[in-house]
C-alpha cells in the first residue's frame, strides 16, 4: 500500500522465522471459539461464535457488494455496540481497512480522516450521546454513507446484512497488508494515521492475551471506547476471541453501568484508564453490586499512582496489572506472577522479546541503566512510519528505525519501565491525548487570538487538564466562548481546554521558543 513504511526484508524474515508473525489474519480471530458459546454481549443481544461469525461474513458481503475491496480504506465511528464488532470483522475479512476514529471525534477530526485516507466509505450511528452523526456525515464528500440505524437518506447498515455471503477463498488479503488504521494520540497540528498490518496486529492481540492469561473462561467487559487500541487488542475484545472467551460492551466506565454488568455476566477482566480505576476505588464502598468475579484490572494510558494500584486488590478484590501502551505499538504490561512491589510501581516491562528497547538523552546517546531518557523502540509489531507523513516520520523514526515515543522513562534492572515525564508536546487528560500544537492552531484560528501556547495542569483525578495560555487583540473571549468556537469548528470535546489564561507576552526559552514549562509552572 503507498504511503505505508514496511519492516525492512531482515527484520521482516526474522519475525517470521523466529514465530512473532504468522499467516493468520484479524478476520480469522473468530475461528478458535465454540461455535455454541457466547461472543459477545451488548445490551440486550448476545451473540454466540456461529451467529456472530455469520454476521460478520454476511456484512463483510454487503460491504463487497457496494463495491469496498482490499486495501480499500473505511471510516468507521461506532460506539460500543454489537454493531462495532460485526463492522470490523466484516471489513478486515475483505481486506478493506478500517479507520478507527473515537464518538467523541467531530467534523474537523473526522473530515481530515477521510481525507487523508480516501476513504470510500463511513460507518455511523445514527445518534449517539445527544449527537447526530449524520449531520456531519453530510458535510463530508465520502461516497457511502453507512449508517445504524435510521439512515435517512444513507444507507441502513442492517440492509447490508442481506442473508447471503460471500465466496471469500479468492479475495483473502495478504497478512502482510495493513489491516486496520488507528490513530495516534497526535503531537502536530494534524492527526496521524498509525498503519497495523493484519500479522504484527494479530501478534500483538494474540501475545498479549497469553501474557494475560485469558482463556475460554475469560469475561471481558468494555468500558474504553472499544475502538481504542487498549480495549481492541490489548488483549481487549480481539485477544478474548482469539482465545474463545466472551467480551461484554458497557457504554461507559461509570460504576452505576459497568458495576451491574460485572455482576450480571459475571465479568472477569476490565481495562481502564486510571480516572475510571479512582472513581471504582470511591464507588466499591457504597455500591451493592457483586464484584467478585473480577480477577485482574488492566489500567494503562496514563500514569496510575502507585498508592492507588496498591488499593485496587483490597477495595475490589482483584488483582490489578499497569500497562503502558501505544497505538503505535509497544505494549508493556506488569506479568501476574510479578511481586507485588513491582506491579504497583512500574508500568510494566515490554510484552514480546523481540522489542527493542533503547533510552536515549537529548542527543540521542543511551543514558546510564536506571537514568531517565527518552524510549526508543521497535519491533515486530512497533509501526516503522505513520500513514503518508514522510515529513513527520524524519523526525519521529531514528535513522534505524527506532520510534521516538516521546515517553520520559527509566529502566529497573528487572527490565520493568517507570514512566517519569514526556518531551512530546501532548497534554494526556486521564488517557485521551491531545496535541497541543493541534489545540493551539484552532485557537489561533479564532479572531481575538493574537497567540496561543497550550499546556497541562496537574489534576488529581485526571492526572491532568488543559489550560490555553492566549495573547489576545481586543475583546477576551471567555472560557465559555472558547469552547463554543471550538464546537462549532467540530473539534471533539475533549480537546476543549479546561482553563484560559490570559497573558500579554509568553516566556521564551534562549532559543526564543515559547517555555511551556515556564507557563506551566504559573499555574500552581
Ligand atoms: C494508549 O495508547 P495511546 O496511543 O492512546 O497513547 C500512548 C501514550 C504513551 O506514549 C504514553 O505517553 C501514554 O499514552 N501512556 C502512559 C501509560 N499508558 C500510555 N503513560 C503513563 N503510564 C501508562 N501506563 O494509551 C494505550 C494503548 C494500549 C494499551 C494501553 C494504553
Amino acid at each position: 500500500m503507498e504511503g505505508f513504511t514496511p519492516w525492512p526484508e531482515e527484520f521482516a524474515a526474522r519475525y517470521q522465522a523466529e514465530g512473532y508473525w504468522s499467516d493468520r489474519l484479524l478476520g480469522d480471530v473468530l475461528s478458535g471459539g465454540d461455535p455454541e458459546r457466547t461472543a459477545l454481549v451488548a445490551g440486550e443481544e448476545r451473540l454466540t461464535y456461529a451467529e456472530l461469525d455469520r454476521r460478520a461474513g454476511r456484512t463483510a458481503a454487503g460491504f463487497a457488494r457496494l463495491g469496498i475491496r482490499r486495501g480499500d480504506r473505511v471510516v468507521v465511528q461506532l460506539p460500543n455496540t454489537a454493531s462495532f464488532v460485526v463492522v470490523f470483522l466484516a471489513l478486515v475479512r475483505i481486506g478493506a481497512a478500517p479507520v478507527l476514529a473515537l464518538p467523541a471525534h467531530r467534523g474537523s477530526e473526522i473530515g481530515y480522516l477521510c481525507e487523508l485516507s480516501e476513504a470510500r466509505a463511513y460507518v455511523i450511528p445514527d445518534t449517539h450521546g445527544g449527537f447526530d452523526y449524520r449531520d456531519l456525515a453530510r458535510s463530508l464528500a465520502v461516497e457511502h454513507v453507512v449508517v445504524d440505524g435510521d439512515a435517512q437518506e444513507f444507507r441502513a447498515l442492517a440492509d447490508l446484512d442481506t442473508g447471503a455471503e460471500t465466496d471469500m477463498s479468492d479475495e483473502r488479503p495478504d497478512p502482510a497488508d495493513v489491516g486496520v488504521f488507528l490513530l495516534s494520540g497526535g503531537t502536530t497540528g494534524l492527526p496521524k494515521l498509525i498503519p497495523r498490518t493484519h500479522r504484527d496486529y494479530v501478534y500483538n492481540l494474540e501475545a498479549s492475551a497469553e501474557v494475560c492469561g485469558f482463556t475460554s473462561e475469560t469475561v471481558y467487559l468494555v468500558v474504553l471506547p472499544v475502538a481504542h487500541n487498549f480495549a481492541l487488542a490489548c488483549p481487549g475484545v480481539l485477544g478474548v476471541f482469539a482465545k474463545g472467551g466472551t467480551v461484554v460492551l458497557a457504554p461507559s466506565g461509570a460504576p452505576d453501568e459497568a458495576f451491574p454488568l460485572i455482576e450480571r455476566e459475571r465479568a472477569t477482566v476490565c481495562a481502564v484508564v486510571p480516572p475510571i480505576a479512582l472513581l471504582w476505588l470511591e464507588a466499591a464502598s457504597w455500591s451493592r453490586e457483586d464484584l467478585s468475579s473480577l480477577e485482574l484490572l488492566q489500567v494503562g494510558g496514563a500514569k496510575f499512582a502507585a498508592e492507588r494500584a496498591a488499593q485496587v486488590p483490597g477495595v475490589l478484590g482483584c488483582a490489578v496489572q499497569q500497562v503502558l501502551g501505544m497505538a503505535e505499538g509497544l505494549l508493556n504490561f506488569t506479568r501476574l506472577d510479578d511481586p507485588r512491589e513491582l506491579v504497583d510501581t512500574t508500568q510494566g516491562r515490554p510484552l514480546s522479546p523481540a522489542d527493542e528497547i533503547l533510552v536515549v538523552d537529548s542527543g540521542d546517546v543511551e543514558v546510564a541503566p536506571g537514568e531517565v531518557g527518552e524510549l526508543l523502540t521497535r519491533g515486530p509489531y512497533t509501526l516503522r512510519g505513520y500513514y503518508r507523513a514522510p515529513e513527520h516520520n524524519a523526525r519521529s523514526f531514528t535513522p534505524d528505525g527506532f520510534y521516538r515515543s516521546g515517553d520520559l522513562v527509566r529502566v529497573l534492572p528487572s527490565g520493568h519501565l517507570v514512566v517519569e515525564g514526556r518531551v512530546k508536546d501532548q497534554i494526556n487528560r486521564g488517557g485521551d491525548k491531545i496535541s497541543a500544537e493541534e489545540l493551539e492552531n484552532h485557537l489561533l484560528a479564532h479572531p481575538a487570538v493574537h497567540d496561543a501556547a497550550v499546556v497541562g495542569m496537574p489534576d488529581p483525578v485526571m492526572g491532568e487538564r488543559t489550560c490555553a495560555f492566549l495573547i489576545v487583540r481586543d475583546q477576551a473571549p471567555t472560557l465559555r466562548e472558547v469552547k463554543q468556537f471550538l464546537k462549532e469548528r467540530g473539534v471533539a470535546g475533549y480537546k476543549w481546554p479546561d482553563r484560559v489564561e490570559l497573558v500579554d507576552a509568553f516566556p521564551r526559552t534562549p532559543v526564543g521558543k515559547v517555555s511551556k514549562k515556564e507557563l506551566a509552572a504559573g499555574l500552581r
